[in-house]
């Protein structure tokens, strides 16, 4: 089943028409007919829509920096935005070194209204210092919050003079929440520091081991990382770094001596990713962890870039032993979840990355999109250099990066590179939209109204997101799943991940809930209006 032009226009026709104008822009029906669809992305939402999205300071604080496990981070702020950034993302480490881990603390400058009033420059100067005393990091960063840029806290100058009073690295991050549309803007902005100030900050320079690699956009929610190292590992690659799941400040240092950079969320992290390549000559390729295919492919794809013939057939005894291992129990839970249908809204990667999954299981994702991304996530990288910049992106700082003379060593030769290209996704995105389906609808910043709206129409079997709309979907008698916190499960990346998403899908589909719930469409009121300019009609 798919929705019509007709019933996507009688959605947008509910809306006063500035909204309806704007929105329009936003949704696409897949036609694969068309050559470009252009979807718009990475815009403000509505005032007064409720949204899934999160701020800058989200972004930066929440995503990039708070899974790096032996830094202090900070929250020059309110307590709120310190609190519920803490522990709700499931990003999970290990602690290995107790005199270096404080993922398990929370550390705010707890702004009062007198610190509003008078300035926070003291309180935040005051916290370094005892956070030096009583926890000695190596390092520690600093996040700003909206009140702090409303009142125009100097973070960097407190910062800057704290490095000098401790002899350790105080990075702060202008990430006010209001700094961008979204959290993608803090995604950035992180980037931004981690590249200038941490990465390549080492004296090491030569890679710990054979085949070395980065894990970049990988945050270790649920376990995920984990997984996937634990596959990497058995076939002999060095892992450098990750980015930034179970990651650490001291790893990120030397993440300039890998040969490859791997991305798997390239929304929050191509940034870094694209100035790896220009100042190291490191290239990266995308990778999807999520499924066994993905997986399957994705360890195909590294093996073929580093060529060595050893490195390939250890590859294909780890991929035949796993499949052979994890194919049976799929094909249990298959019979649950063949030719069910999923909606799959996530963040900025998400969205795409648990379609393959999905159709592994049987299941056909109807409908996709992302919270923040931006167009190159949908439509592919070749549309950047066609994006316009608006006065939201022009506000994040844009970092030029220049080879490291010293440094710089081209990986794989020019023509090497011209020839892997043709056949794996080496230093290249081809989105999401290109793998979905015609007829199923693609939706840039779903909103809660146009979630009642869709699921009405489409009803489908499951719906994939997160907490702030979950429940609203259940009430309508459909199971959510979590694709952001996976509720209290994980891992489901690699193949073991597979299998514990696929059971999990399926209780969803068994558990009898369901049964007792009414979804209002079979009682609906009689009652229906609409609003526009002139108010209630
Ligand atoms: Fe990347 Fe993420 Fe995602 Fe993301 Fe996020 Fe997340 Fe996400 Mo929630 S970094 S873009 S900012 S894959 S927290 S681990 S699940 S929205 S789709």
């Amino acid at each position: 089943m798919a929705v019509t032009e007709k019933q996507l226009q009688e959605i947008l026709d509910q809306y006063p028409s500035k909204v309806q104008k704007n929105r329009k822009k936003h949704i696409l029906i897949k036609d694969g007919e068309h050559a470009a669809q252009i979807i718009e992305a990475n815009t403000r939402t509505v005032p007064g829509i409720i949204t899934n999205r999160g701020c800058a300071y989200a972004g930066c604080k929440g995503v990039v920096l708070g899974p790096l496990k032996d830094m202090v981070h900070i929250t020059h702020g309110p307590i709120g935005c310190a609190y519920y950034t803490w522990g709700t993302r499931r990003n999970k480490a290990k602690n290995d070194d107790p005199s270096q881990y404080f993922l398990n603390y929370s550390f705010s400058t707890d702004m009062q209204e007198s610190d509003i009033v008078f300035g926070g420059e003291k309180k935040l100067a005051k916290v370094i210092d005892d956070v030096v005393e009583i926890f000695h990091p190596k390092a520690i960063t600093v996040s700003a919050t909206c009140p702090v840029g409303l009142i125009g806290d100097d973070v960097g100058a407190v910062a800057k003079a704290a490095e000098g009073r401790h002899g350790i690295p105080v990075l702060s991050f202008s990430c006010e929440g209001y700094k961008g549309v979204s959290q993608s803007a803090g995604h950035h902005i992180a980037n931004n520091i981690l590249m200038d100030k941490v990465i390549g900050s080492s004296d090491l320079e030569e890679a710990p081991g054979k085949y070395p690699i980065n894990i970049l956009g990988e945050y270790n929610i649920g376990g995920d990382g984990w997984e996937i190292e634990r596959v990497l590992k058995e076939i002999g690659y060095t892992v450098v770094s990750v980015m930034t799941g179970d990651g650490t400040y001291k790893d990120l240092r030397n993440a300039h001596t890998a040969e490859l950079n791997l991305v798997q969320c390239h929304r929050s992290i191509n940034y870094i990713a694209e100035m790896l390549e220009v100042k190291y000559g490191t290239p990266w390729l995308k990778v999807n962890f999520i499924g066994v295919n993905g997986t399957t492919e994705s360890l195909r794809n590294m093996a073929l870039y580093f060529g060595d013939e050893a490195l390939i057939q250890k590859t294909e005894e780890v991929i035949a032993r796993e499949v052979a291992r994890v194919e049976p129990l799929m094909d249990q839970y298959k019979k649950i979840c063949d030719g069910k249908t999923a909606f799959c809204f996530v963040g900025g990667s998400r969205g795409h990355h648990y379609q393959g999954l999905f159709a592994e299981l049987g299941i056909e994702t109807v409908l996709a999109g992302y919270e923040f991304a931006h167009r190159d996530d949908y439509e592919g990288r070749e549309v950047i250099p066609t994006i316009k910049t608006d006065a939201d992106s022009k506000n994040i700082p844009e970092l030029h990066v220049t080879t490291d003379e010293r440094r710089f060593r081209l990986k794989v030769s020019p023509e090497k590179m011209e020839e892997l290209k043709k056949k794996i996704p080496l230093s290249y995105y081809a989105g999401m939209n290109a793998e979905m389906k015609d007829g199923s609808i693609i939706v840039d910043d779903l909103n809660h109204f146009e979630t009642e709206e869709f699921i009405k129409i489409l009803k489908p079997d499951i719906f994939a997101s997160g907490i702030k709309d979950k429940y609203v979907i259940q009430k309508m008698g459909i199971p959510a799943k979590q694709l952001h916190s996976y509720d209290y499960s994980g891992p489901y990346a690699g193949f073991n991940g597979a299998v514990n998403f696929a059971r999990d899908v399926s209780m969803g589909f068994a558990s009898p809930t369901w049964n007792f719930i009414v979804p209002p469409w079979q009682d609906e009121p009689l009652l229906s209006g609409t609003v526009n300019e002139e108010g209630v009609a």
